[in-house]
């Protein structure tokens, strides 16, 4: 049983901090489409001591003494990940997906080489070549974006802007697209430039994991996830490759290198000192739960709750990127509400609903007070939020846009999600 008895005598301050915002998650409705509650067992892998031990290397082949266990919990996140995602060979110390994906970049390319990858305000993350970012800095991105017509990616447009860059990689992943991607069409792309195609399935990782997404292997070179958003572990990352031999024809014919040995000193020693063994083991943990029947069912209304939002939030006025959702999250522009994406974050937020203000495709505005707000329902359906549910969120979040300014209303519908929350307890195992 979890408690915080010794940190609260040893650090009352932080230990007021973790109960607070226990209590936060409690009573809130969490619509950040990344973000996402893991159960007990998870908890409590994180909190123990296998943080005290140091590991660099790879199991059976480290640089310190005593690490037979380690190499125990290392091994069965491996074996784990590799079944989940139908892979050849798993990384799993990646401490995040920044770090993942700089990996990757740093064992397949040499730096300004050239990376396709999609248009950050059109959906794709900072590490896919925003100029802020290392991506942008050490390498040379160039973008596609989704069609302005269908707000969907158009594939005949990536493949001529892929003709004209002649990329060395292609990178088909989101941080905020609310479709389906085809891995296929993308390895069609690749193969005719001659590019090694990355997936980065952060945020689609557990729809993939529950075989309700294309599964990016054969298609994909490298893949990538964090292991917190749909994927329901703890926060970190892992990268994921194909058959070896398959890449070592291709790309080095000639030589020992492959894909798995590529990755694996990228990692460590190229970019990592230490994994981070309390977290390994989590995630072990957590690959163990999405590899059971029940990780498919929580999918599947993942999925189902999804378009019951979606279609609620239509009938409310909204108006949603591609008039929809294939997956877990939505992208609002609220444009047409007259709200901007900032001010409906904060307000909901006063109304205990908590989402992230977002760039929209085409945006006029600036990334700090974009048009509209990303929204998810991960986190929810793990607290057991069902389709009816999903009316209601959207008709409350609708309450708080349609009166922006009327805090009177924001403290009403603050009451009617306390409630909602109060029909699903939130670990209620932990008692602090
Ligand atoms: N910050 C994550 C998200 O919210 O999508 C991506 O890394």
């Amino acid at each position: 049983m979890i408690n915080l008895n010794e940190l609260e005598k040893s650090d009352p301050r932080i230990a007021e901090a973790v109960k607070k915002e226990l209590k936060r998650q409690r009573e809130s409705v969490e619509l950040i489409a990344s973000e996402n509650f893991v159960s007990i067992p998870v908890l409590e892998a994180m909190g123990t001591w296998l943080t005290n031990k140091y590991s660099e290397g790879y199991p059976h082949k480290r640089y310190y003494g005593g690490n037979q266990f380690i190499d125990i919990s290392e091994d069965l996140a491996i074996g784990r990940a590799k079944l989940l995602f139908d892979a050849e060979h798993a990384n799993v110390q990646p401490h995040a997906g920044s770090q993942a994906n700089m990996e990757v970049y740093f064992a397949l390319l040499n730096l300004k080489d050239k990376i396709l990858g999609m248009k950050l305000d059109h959906g794709g993350h900072l590490t896919h070549g925003s100029p802020v970012n290392f991506s942008g800095k050490f390498y040379n991105f160039v973008s596609y974006g989704i069609s302005k017509e269908t707000e969907r990616l158009d594939m005949d447009e990536v493949r001529k802007i892929a003709l004209k860059e002649k990329p060395k990689m292609i990178l088909a992943g989101y941080s905020a697209y609310p479709r389906n991607l085809d891995f296929r069409e993308f390895r069609e792309i690749a193969d005719e430039v001659g590019a090694y195609l990355m997936a980065d399935v952060a945020h689609f990782a557990g729809i993939i994991a529950a075989r309700k997404h294309m599964m990016p292997f054969p298609y994909c070179d490298v893949v990538t996830t964090t292991t917190h958003k749909t994927l329901r572990g703890p926060r970190g990352a892992i990268i994921l490759s194909m058959n070896e031999d398959r890449l070592k024809q291709k790309y080095h014919p000639d030589s020992k290198k492959n894909m798995a040995r590529m990755i694996d000193s990228a990692v460590f020693p190229g970019m990592q000192g230490g994994p981070l063994d309390h977290m390994i083991a989590a995630k072990a943990v957590a690959f163990g739960e999405a590899l059971k029947p029940e990780f498919k069912d929580y999918i599947e209304q993942v999925l189902k709750n999804a378009k019951a939002l979606a279609e609620g939030l239509i009938d409310n006025g909204f108006k949603l990127i591609s008039d929809g959702t294939d997956n877990h999250l939505m992208l609002i522009d609220l444009t047409n509400k007259g709200v901007a994406g900032k001010q409906a974050e904060t307000a909901l937020d006063e109304a205990g609903i908590t989402c992230n203000k977002n760039m929209v495709p085409f945006d006029t505005r600036s990334p700090f007070d974009p048009s509209g707000i990303r929204i998810g329902t991960p986190a929810i359906t793990t607290r057991g939020f069902k389709e009816d549910d999903m009316k209601i969120i959207a008709d409350l979040m609708n309450k708080v846009i349609e009166n922006i300014n009327k805090k009177n209303v924001r403290e009403n519908v603050r009451q009617d999600i306390l409630n909602l929350c109060k029909k699903y307890p939130l670990y209620s195992e932990i008692k602090v």
